[in-house]
């Protein structure tokens, strides 16, 4: 009996293989249903796999660290490493706020290759979840090596992402063999042959269609309906810089705040400051920005989020410590109270050339602001067009109130390489997704540069992703 064949009966002892009608994540059927994550409680099964992983690839798939999928692959990966000797390097799923916040752990070299072990393919999507920080940190991904193919086009889909999948058992052989076994009965094979006949290619979410609604105009079309002085600043220097990023600056001090804002100054057309929580701040604060703003041309956005009725808001905005209408060009405010609040920001906002920008969405998990509420944020801003000059948006391409004034900016924060989340809430999704699929304008990124290793270069990097992919909703 090959390898193999004592592979496929063994995963199918133990349950990890079943036939039967099973909904899948994607909500359609399907005749059979793996579940490898069992494997863990076999030791030497596990120990099988992992080696007749490694030895059935050709030579032609060299490499110098490996690392695993996770989480069911994680283990064959743990074992491949520790009984072959090859480094190993994990991918967090979740990026945390405290220690390194890396997304890769474990030592490497830029240009060195990296291996990804799966243990079930299907679209690939999780392949490509996983090369995509892997290449960020300057790896090379060129091959995948997967227990199972499920041969529904994810060796396609990764192909076009310059990955080369390798495959140990096809779905197919698998139910060939358990016939020729006797493990399953007549017409579960062609069954499962009709199935995968059916469904021979899972599209990769990423490389879904994007879905805009209307004819997507440029920054330089839009700045010129743009009724308000600043909105037209903003969409000048965009275009200008060619940049649509904005720094979420949410550091410690005002020093440092003060320090990454000149590092970081050239790749920005956004930079938000959050000035109740910087310890020192002190009165030239606001100067000291300003001078940094105007040496490398950006804006500086306040994320004071106003919420209260108009009269109080005019007072939080112009008065108490930190005189915000003083130095910052744009601030944004909640609606929950009404559009007064707009009229009493305005009021203040508008004679010195300010702008406004409404929380429409809100990117952490369970906000209430969707629906009728973005509807009405829409309307009350649709009411307001010389001051307000866009949204905090999440997913404007989906809002179902109608055309959305071209004039609008929208600004998405929850923004980093990989799509993802914090332990408390926010949840990320990558440049691509927000400006081409979701038609948002800015990406706001805060922890995805200020955590990095060098803020600098990393906020050119999501300057050029998130440029790519304004560029190209435009050629759409
Ligand atoms: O819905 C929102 C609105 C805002 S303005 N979700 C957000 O995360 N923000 C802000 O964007 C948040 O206050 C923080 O300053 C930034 C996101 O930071 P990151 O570190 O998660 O990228």
């Amino acid at each position: 009996m090959s390898a193999m064949e004592s592979l496929i009966l063994q995963l199918h002892e133990i349950g990890a293989v079943k036939f039967g009608n099973f909904k899948l994540k994607s909500g359609i059927y399907s005749p059979v249903y793996i579940d490898l994550r069992l494997i863990v409680s076999y030791p030497s099964l596990l120990t099988q796999i992992s080696q007749t992983l490694i030895s059935s690839l050709p030579p032609s798939a060299s490499f110098d660290v490996v690392c695993g999928v996770p989480y069911t692959a994680l283990p064959i990966a743990t074992v491949v490493s520790v009984s072959n000797g090859i480094p190993m390097l994990m991918r967090r799923k979740e990026i945390k706020d405290y220690g390194t916040s890396k997304a890769i752990e474990g030592i490497f070299e830029k240009d060195q290759t990296c291996l990804i072990i799966e243990d079930l393919v299907t679209s690939g999507a999780s392949v490509l979840e996983t090369a995509t920080p892997l290449r960020a940190v300057g790896l090379k991904v060129s091959d995948a090596v997967v227990l199972i193919d499920r041969q529904q086009g994810g060796r396609e889909n990764l192909a076009e992402n310059g990955i080369k999948l390798h495959s140990m058992i096809m779905l197919t052989d698998m139910v060939r063999v358990l016939k020729e076994k006797g493990k399953i009965e007549e017409g579960v094979e062609a069954n499962l042959l009709k199935f995968l006949e059916e469904n021979r290619r899972v599209s990769v979410p990423s490389v879904e269609k994007p879905k805009i609604k209307a004819r997507v105009l440029g920054f330089k079309e839009r700045s010129e309906i743009s009724k308000n002085p600043m909105g037209k600043k903003l969409f000048e220097i965009m275009m200008m810089k060619e940049t649509n990023l904005c720094l979420a600056a949410d550091v410690g001090t005002a020093a440092e705040l003060l320090d990454i804002a000149d590092k970081v100054g050239p790749e920005i057309c956004l930079l938000k400051t959050h000035v109740d929580i910087l310890p020192d701040f002190t009165s030239d604060f606001g100067s000291k920005l300003r001078a940094i703003a105007d040496k490398h041309n950006f804006l500086i956005f306040e994320d004071r989020k106003f919420a209260d009725i108009g009269n109080t808001v005019t007072m939080q905005y112009e008065g108490g410590v930190f005189k915000i209408l003083e130095w910052a060009d744009i601030i944004n405010a909640h609606i929950i109270s009404g559009p007064g609040i707009v009229d009493g920001l305005k009021l203040k906002g508008l004679p010195r050339g300010k702008g406004l920008l409404l929380l429409a969405e809100m990117s952490s998990a369970g906000n209430l602001a969707t629906g009728d509420y973005t509807a009405a944020a829409v309307k009350i801003a649709e009411a307001h067009l010389d001051f307000v000059i866009g949204f905090i948006s999440v997913n404007p391409a989906s809002w179902k109130c109608g055309d959305v004034n071209p004039s609008m900016i929208h600004a998405t924060p929850g923004v980093q390489m990989v799509k993802g989340g914090d332990a408390l809430g926010q949840q990320y999704n990558t440049p691509h997704s927000v400006i081409s699929e979701r038609g948002s304008d800015i990406i706001i990124v805060g922890r995805g540069i200020i955590k990095a290793e060098k803020p600098a270069e990393t906020a050119h990097e999501y300057r050029l992703e998130g440029w790519k992919a304004y560029l190209e909703k435009c050629s759409q």
